[in-house]
């Protein structure tokens, strides 16, 4: 299996030196590699544990859906994530809802929307795909298509989350500003009432070595949400696309900014015409400055994509967003460039 790189100059990615006590990656660059290695990509640094466990199954020769399905349950049963399954933030009225959805390289997809009680909602997602005529399923629905099919009921909210909710029960201020850095690279006392620094979502996308392409997306959502709010992330083509003859992209951020410009579909769609990932992920990202660029000002939003060469890329609105990566070369989490 042959791989190389390539160096390109003023890529809108950046370097991060030191992350989890282990020099990373030195320099800017933009990897690009033959199709035939595999790589996955996520979302924020913290999740290069996911891309880890996904590297099991891909660098055995596993299939990528494999490889994204055990990445994403990483973050799903992690206490410490309050943005994504067990110990996720809870909406308004101090529920844990859970949003997921997984694409595979025939376009096949799954989802589930606003589930209850269930620590792997990727895993129902997945099985909504396998086992269903239909893609998505939401709410009690999707609980009891869960519960029948095995999964265990479980309470999601942790005292950690609970006390959170409680404290911004105080004020109970719903302001759609949002940290730009994400939950999880701060630490938990950075969870301020009233504000909606719960952001930690992963997405995460990978090509095996057959060259095959999928993806997954999941999340607890914006913290303290109207209860059945649903953002980008299950929604396949805003929060997720996968299309296995060009590329896959994947987005975190304000859910309903992703969702206006269907913008993982968007940045896949802007690599068939020819962008590179990072390129196409700025494109998507300045789609939503052009819509409302005052608003836009205030927001955090970022994508990463990944194309059928191996070449990933990602933009954000705000700094402070970061890509996790793992190939034959590489365990590394770039700072990704901004608009802002
Ligand atoms: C949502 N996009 O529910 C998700 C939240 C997110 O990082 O990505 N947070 O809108």
């Amino acid at each position: 299996m042959s791989t190389r790189r390539k160096f390109l100059q003023n890529s809108a990615i950046s370097s991060t030196a030191l992350l989890f006590g282990k020099e990373l990656f030195s320099h800017e660059n933009v990897f690009e590699s033959v199709k035939e290695q595999p790589v996955v990509i996520s979302t924020w640094a913290p999740n290069i544990k996911a891309n880890a466990e996904a590297w099991k199954i891909l660098s055995t020769g596993g299939r990528a859906l494999d490889a994204v399905h055990m990445g994403v349950q990483v973050p799903e049963a992690d206490p410490e994530d309050q943005s994504v399954g067990y110990g996720g933030l809870p909406d308004r009225d101090g529920r844990v809802t859970l949003d997921a959805c997984i694409m595979d390289e025939n376009g096949n997809c799954g989802s589930v929307m606003c589930l209850e009680h269930i620590i792997h909602p990727i895993s129902v997602a997945r099985l909504v795909m396998e086992k269903t005529p239909h893609i998505i399923l939401v709410g009690e629905g999707a609980l009891r298509f869960a519960l029948a099919n095995g999964f265990k009921k479980e309470n999601l909210l942790t005292p950690d989350s609970e006390k959170a909710w409680k404290e911004w029960l105080k004020t109970s201020k719903y302001d759609p500003m949002i940290t730009p850095g994400g939950l999880m690279e701060k630490n938990k006392q950075q969870v301020i009432p009233g504000q909606l620094n719960n952001h930690d979502t992963i997405g995460m996308v990978a090509m095996d070595a057959k060259g095959d392409l999928s993806g997954a997306c999941t999340t607890s959502g914006l913290a303290y949400k109207m209860h059945g709010r649903v953002g980008d992330s299950p929604v396949i083509g805003a929060g997720l696309f996968v299309d296995n003859e060009i590329g896959a992209a994947t987005s975190t951020g304000v859910g309903e900014e992703v969702i206006r410009i269907v913008g993982s579909h968007l940045v896949v769609e802007l690599m068939r015409q020819g962008h590179k990932p990072e390129a196409a992920c700025k494109a998507a990202v300045e789609r939503i400055i052009k819509k409302n660029p005052e608003k836009a000002k205030t927001l955090q939003v970022g994508f990463i994509a990944l194309n059928k060469k191996g070449e990933f890329g990602a933009y954000s609105l705000q700094k402070e967003f970061t890509m996790a990566v793992r190939n034959t070369k590489e365990e590394k989490v770039y700072t990704v460039k901004s608009v802002f």
